[in-house]
Formats: structure tokens, C-alpha cells, sequence
């Protein structure tokens, strides 16, 4: 295979996982909509391009953290929707055996460290694990993805600034989609641009518009072979929106009607389908194809799901860290 073959292979799957996120989320959406499952879901519709965009640079066996809003990340690292679905109807098939629920979504097994419901919380976890592959001398390296409004989390500024003193392979990838909960970016931070705070922590940063695949992808590529080097941290801004609210069922008032709508039209999907087929690497016929196939992945993952059976009663304290006294 040709180096450009490869890029198109990559390309194209890529493509599928962008799909595959926005229809599993739908069907997730379609699926709490009728109460059938438990607890926050926070989707990732819209976001696409930078979780697929950040992940087709990393290798297998490098490491992720994740976050509340983790489904993107998990398929884009390479997880299995039918344990991903299985887990949101909390069935025993699922990745914490239906314990856990979307925030708490891990795959040791692809690198993916977990999912976070604390707001910032993977970033110190992430700088551990680079410590640890430091003190190995692996070429492995860590990403650790966290949103705008974590940014403004003491955690985070000082999991950086170790980061950065010590070298640790760790790219920082804000998914800056320009909202907490529902308190605008504007409203509590001063800079409009996130990456520049990685000046004041003395390595790189660099801001991208996050709904535009071939942008992620190009600088994550970048990024990943200086910190798989050894030079030591980089942050990445990405910019991008989620098209729902921040969970299910949040009413969204916040948000204009044409702010969603210009950002509905810089949708990082159709962008791409359209970079793909004017680059000959798709027709239109082949993305409806793929588009059937994954409809047809997510079904089966939901029918997996359905037919899994429930966690037992007492299971109910197994798996977890217990203290004594
Ligand atoms: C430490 C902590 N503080 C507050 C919350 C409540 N909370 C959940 S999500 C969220 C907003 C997170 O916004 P951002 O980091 O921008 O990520 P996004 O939801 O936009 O992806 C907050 C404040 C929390 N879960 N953890
Ligand atoms: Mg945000």
C-alpha cells in the first residue's frame, strides 16, 4: 500500500467513528427519551471531529482520560458499542457490568483510563500515568481530554504545571464547545483562546477549529511525535459545540436559536463527507452504505444489551475498592 492508500484507510475510518458516535448517541438519546436508562447522559453530538481527529494520531497502546461527556472518546479509542450500550441499560455485559453507568466507562484493555463525573479530575489522573511511563521509559504517551469550563479547575492548572517541570509525555486536549453546564465561556474566563494559557505553563499551545476533522488530525499528529519524544507536555484547543444540551433534558434556554443553527451548519460530519468525496476517497453511495452499517452495528448493539441479563443483588458491593474500619 501506498503511504497516500494508508492515509485514505485511515481517513475512511475515521469517517466510520465519526458516524458510529453520532448514531449510538441518537439511539442513546431515542433510548433515555423513553426512560430506559438511568442516571446523567451527557452527549457528544457535534464534538465528533476532535475525539476522532485527537485519537487517529495516538496509537493502540497509548493512554486516554476521559469525561463526563466520554462516548466520543471511547469509540474513537476503539471501544465496543455493545458493551458501551449494554452498560447504559445497566446490564451485566457492560463495561462495569451495568454498575457504572456513561460516566464511568473504561477500557484498560485500548488504553482508555476512564470516563470522569468530576469536572477536571482526569487531568491529575493523566499526569500520573505520565509519570508512570516516564519513570518506565516508554514511548507511550497519555491524552487527557477536558472542557472549557474544567480549564477553570484548580486540578487542571496544577496537573499542567507538574506536566511541564517534569517533562511528562501528556498531550492536554481542551474541548473548548464554548459552555459550562449553561454559564458561557464568556462569562468567567478573559481569554476567548484557551491554548494560550499553555505559555504561562512554559510549552506549547495551539487553538483549532475543532469541527473540521483534517485540522484535529494534522496538528494532533504534530503534537503526539514531540511529546512521544520526550519535550515534554502540549495543549490542544479545539473549538467545536454540542448540539444538545448539556445533558438530557436540559432546556437549552441559554442558547440562541441562531447561534445553534450557525454551528448546525459547520457540522464536522457533512464537513467531512464533503473534504472525502471531493478528495475521491468516497461517493455518495458508499457513505450511505456505511451509514446502513452502522445503523445496523448500533441495532445489534442494542439487542445485545436487551438481551443481557441484570447485575445480581448481591453483586452489588463486588468489584469496588473497600476500605476496612
Ligand atoms: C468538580 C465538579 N464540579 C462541578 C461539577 C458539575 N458539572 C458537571 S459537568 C459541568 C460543566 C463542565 O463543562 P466543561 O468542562 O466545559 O465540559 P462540557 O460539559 O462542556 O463538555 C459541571 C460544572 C462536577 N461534576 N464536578
Ligand atoms: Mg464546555
Amino acid at each position: 500500500m501506498t503511504g497516500k492508500d494508508e492515509d485514505n484507510q485511515l481517513f475512511l475510518e475515521a469517517y466510520r467513528k465519526m458516524v458510529k458516535i453520532r448514531i449510538f448517541e441518537t439511539r442513546v438519546l431515542y433510548l433515555f427519551l423513553q426512560n430506559l436508562i438511568r442516571g446523567p447522559v451527557h452527549l457528544y453530538i457535534g464534538e465528533e471531529a476532535v475525539a476522532v481527529g485527537v485519537c487517529s494520531a495516538l496509537r493502540k497502546d497509548d493512554y486516554i482520560t476521559s469525561t463526563h461527556r466520554g462516548h466520543g472518546h471511547c469509540i474513537a479509542k476503539g471501544g465496543d458499542v455493545r458493551r458501551m450500550m449494554a452498560e447504559l441499560l445497566g446490564k451485566k455485559t457492560g463495561y462495569c457490568k451495568g454498575k457504572g453507568g456513561s460516566m464511568h466507562i473504561t477500557d484498560l484493555s485500548i488504553g482508555i483510563l476512564g470516563a470522569n463525573g468530576i469536572v477536571g479530575a482526569g487531568t491529575p489522573i493523566a499526569v500520573g500515568a505520565g509519570y508512570a511511563l516516564k519513570l518506565k521509559k516508554s514511548d507511550q504517551i497519555v491524552t487527557c481530554f477536558f472542557g472549557d469550563a474544567a480549564a477553570n479547575q484548580g486540578s487542571v492548572h496544577e496537573a499542567m504545571n507538574m506536566a511541564a517541570i517534569w517533562d511528562l509525555p501528556v498531550l492536554f486536549v481542551c474541548e473548548n464547545n464554548l459552555y459550562g453546564i449553561s454559564t458561557g465561556l464568556r462569562e468567567v474566563t478573559r481569554v476567548t483562546d484557551l491554548a494560550k494559557r499553555a505559555e504561562g505553563y512554559g510549552f506549547p499551545g495551539i487553538t483549532v477549529d475543532g469541527n473540521n476533522f483534517f485540522e484535529v488530525y494534522e496538528t494532533t499528529r504534530e503534537m503526539v511525535e514531540r511529546v512521544r519524544s520526550g519535550r515534554g507536555p502540549v495543549l490542544l484547543e479545539a473549538k467545536t459545540y454540542r448540539h444538545e444540551g448539556h445533558d438530557i433534558g436540559d432546556p437549552c434556554v441559554y442558547r440562541t436559536k441562531e447561534e445553534v443553527e450557525e454551528w448546525k451548519r459547520k457540522d464536522p460530519i457533512p464537513r467531512m463527507e464533503k473534504e472525502l468525496q471531493y478528495r475521491k476517497v468516497l461517493n455518495q453511495s458508499e457513505i450511505s452504505m456505511i451509514r446502513t452499517q452502522i445503523e445496523q452495528e448500533v441495532d445489534e448493539a442494542v439487542e445485545f444489551a436487551f438481551a443481557s441479563p441484570e447485575p445480581a443483588k448481591d453483586e452489588v458491593l463486588s468489584d469496588l475498592l473497600m476500605r476496612e474500619g
